[in-house]
C-alpha cells in the first residue's frame, strides 16, 4: 500500500497490524556474493516497506558445515543446513532462494516447487534452454497450486531503471529506434586470475554472456516492452588457459593455484538484436573492459525522447525531451530520488540515495506482495526461459558465424 506520507526508512507509523502479519520462512541454498546480497535483502525488506507477509530467515544452506554455520551468524539466519534436499524437506520452509551457480538451480527449483515452496532463483535462471523450460513448466503449473516463482534479474529494481521502464510506458519516447546497451567489467584482465567456477561451461554455462548478457538482455526487453526478434553475435575467449583455484571457489575471489586448467567459456560477448517492432538493439557483455568496475549502462532513442542509465550513477537518469524546442532541449538529469519514483516513498528523503544493494530489497519486496496476491512474479521463470532462448540464440549465432563477413585483406 502506498502511504500519503513518505516515511522515511521506517521511521513512520507502520500501515495495519504489524504483529499479525503471517510469516514468510526462507531458507537459501548458497552463501557467496549473491547469498549475502540476497541476505541484506531478506533482513532489510520487512524494516523499510509496509509487507503482508513477515519475512523470517529460517535456513541458510552450504555443504561446509563450517562456513555455513559462519554465514548463518555473520547473515542473521536462525539455522543452518548441509544438504540443499534437507532445507527442502523442512516443513517450516515457505519459500526457497537459491544462490548457488547455474548448475544446480534446475535441480533445486524443480524440488523446490515439488514440495510447495515458493522460489526465487538467481540469474540466468538455468544453464540450458531445456533446463528453464523444464523449470517454467514447473513454475506455471505450481501458480495453481498457489505457489510463486521469480528469477532474480535485481536490475529492474533500480529506482531509477524502473522509473526508465514507467517513462518508456507513458511514451515519453514515442516509438523506440534503438536500444543500446553494455556491461562491462574487468576482473579477468588479469591472465593470472584463476579458473573459478564462473570461468567452467559445465557449472556456469556460459561466461560474460550468461552473467552479463543476461543482465542487459533482461533489462533492454524490459525497458523497450518487448522482446528480441533475433540476435547476430561474436564471442571470444581471450585467455584460454588459467591458473587452477586451489580449493575457494568463489566468483571474484583470487586464490593460489596448482597447475592450470581450459576456460570453457566466452571472456566476451558482442551481439546486435531486432526487436519485433523493428527497433535496434546493441550489446556488449565483457569482463575485460579495463578499468570498468561495474558499468551497465543502456540507453534507448525514441522518436520523442531519449532516456540514458548507467549502474555506476544509480541514482540518475538522464533524459532528452525530444519534443522541446532545438533552443532549449539537451540532455537533463533527473535525481530519482524524489518518494514519487519507485520503490522510494519507504526510503530516505530526496538526495539521500541508494546504491546496489538495495536491488535485492527491493526484489524481495516485489516478491512477498506477489505471493501474498497469489500473482505471479515479475520477472517469472517464463520470463527468464525466454532470456534462456536468447542466450542460446546469441551462442548459436557467434558459433555458425554465418552474417559475420570477413574483410578481405
Ligand atoms: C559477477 O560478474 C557479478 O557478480 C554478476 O554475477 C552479477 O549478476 C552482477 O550483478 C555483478 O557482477
Amino acid at each position: 500500500a502506498e502511504s500519503e506520507q513518505p516515511r522515511w526508512a521506517g521511521f513512520g507509523e507502520p500501515e495495519g497490524a504489524v504483529a499479525e502479519r503471517p510469516p514468510l520462512r526462507i531458507g537459501m541454498v548458497g552463501y557467496a556474493f549473491m547469498g549475502a546480497a540476497h541476505s541484506q535483502g531478506w533482513r532489510t525488506v520487512g524494516r523499510v516497506f509496509d509487507l503482508p507477509l513477515r519475512p523470517v530467515l529460517a535456513a541458510i544452506c552450504g555443504r561446509d558445515a563450517a562456513a555455513v554455520h559462519a554465514a548463518a551468524d555473520r547473515h542473521g539466519w536462525a539455522t543452518a543446513e548441509t544438504d540443499w534436499r534437507d532445507l527442502v524437506a523442512r516443513d517450516d520452509i515457505d519459500l526457497v532462494d537459491i544462490c548457488t551457480p547455474g548448475d544446480t538451480h534446475a535441480e533445486i527449483a524443480l524440488a523446490a516447487l515439488a514440495a510447495g515452496k515458493h522460489v526465487l532463483c538467481e540469474k540466468p535462471l538455468a544453464n540450458t534452454v531445456e533446463e528453464a523450460e523444464a523449470m517454467a513448466e514447473a513454475a506455471a503449473t505450481a501458480h495453481e497450486r498457489g505457489l510463486s516463482a521469480m528469477v532474480g534479474f535485481n536490475y529492474r529494481r533500480v529506482p531509477a531503471a524502473a522509473f526508465a521502464r514507467r517513462m518508456v510506458a507513458e511514451g515519453r519516447l514515442g516509438t523506440l529506434r534503438h536500444v543500446r546497451v553494455t556491461y562491462l567489467q574487468d576482473w579477468l584482465v588479469d591472465p593470472s586470475f584463476p579458473l573459478t567456477w564462473r570461468l567452467r561451461r559445465e557449472r556456469a554455462g556460459s561466461g560474460s554472456l550468461g552473467d552479463l548478457g543476461a543482465h542487459i538482455i533482461d533489462l533492454a526487453q524490459h525497458l523497450a516492452g518487448e522482446p528480441l526478434a533475433g540476435v547476430s553475435a561474436l564471442t571470444e575467449t581471450f585467455v584460454r588457459e588459467r591458473p587452477l583455484a586451489g580449493g575457494v571457489t568463489g566468483g571474484l575471489s583470487a586464490v593460489s593455484a596448482a597447475g592450470t586448467g581450459a576456460v570453457t567459456v566466452d571472456d566476451a560477448a558482442v551481439f546486435t538484436g531486432r526487436f519485433a517492432s523493428g527497433a535496434l538493439a546493441s550489446f556488449e557483455a565483457t569482463r575485460y573492459a579495463t578499468g570498468r568496475k561495474n558499468a551497465l549502462r543502456i540507453e534507448l532513442n525514441g522518436e520523442r525522447g531519449s532516456l540514458a542509465f548507467d549502474l555506476e550513477r544509480l541514482n540518475e537518469l538522464s533524459y532528452h525531451d525530444g519534443t522541446e524546442p532545438g533552443t532549449h532541449a539537451g540532455f537533463r538529469r533527473i535525481l530519482v530520488t524524489e518518494p514519487d519514483h519507485p520503490y522510494l516513498d519507504a526510503w530516505w528523503p530526496p538526495g539521500h540515495g541508494l546504491g546496489y544493494e538495495h536491488t535485492f530489497v527491493h526484489q524481495a519486496r516485489d516478491l512477498v506482495h506477489a505471493i501474498a496476491a497469489g500473482r505471479t512474479p515479475e520477472p517469472s521463470f517464463a520470463d527468464g526461459l525466454q532470456v534462456q532462448r536468447v542466450l542460446a540464440a546469441v551462442e548459436d549465432s557467434a558459433r555458425k558465424n554465418s552474417l559475420y563477413t570477413p574483410i578481405a585483406v
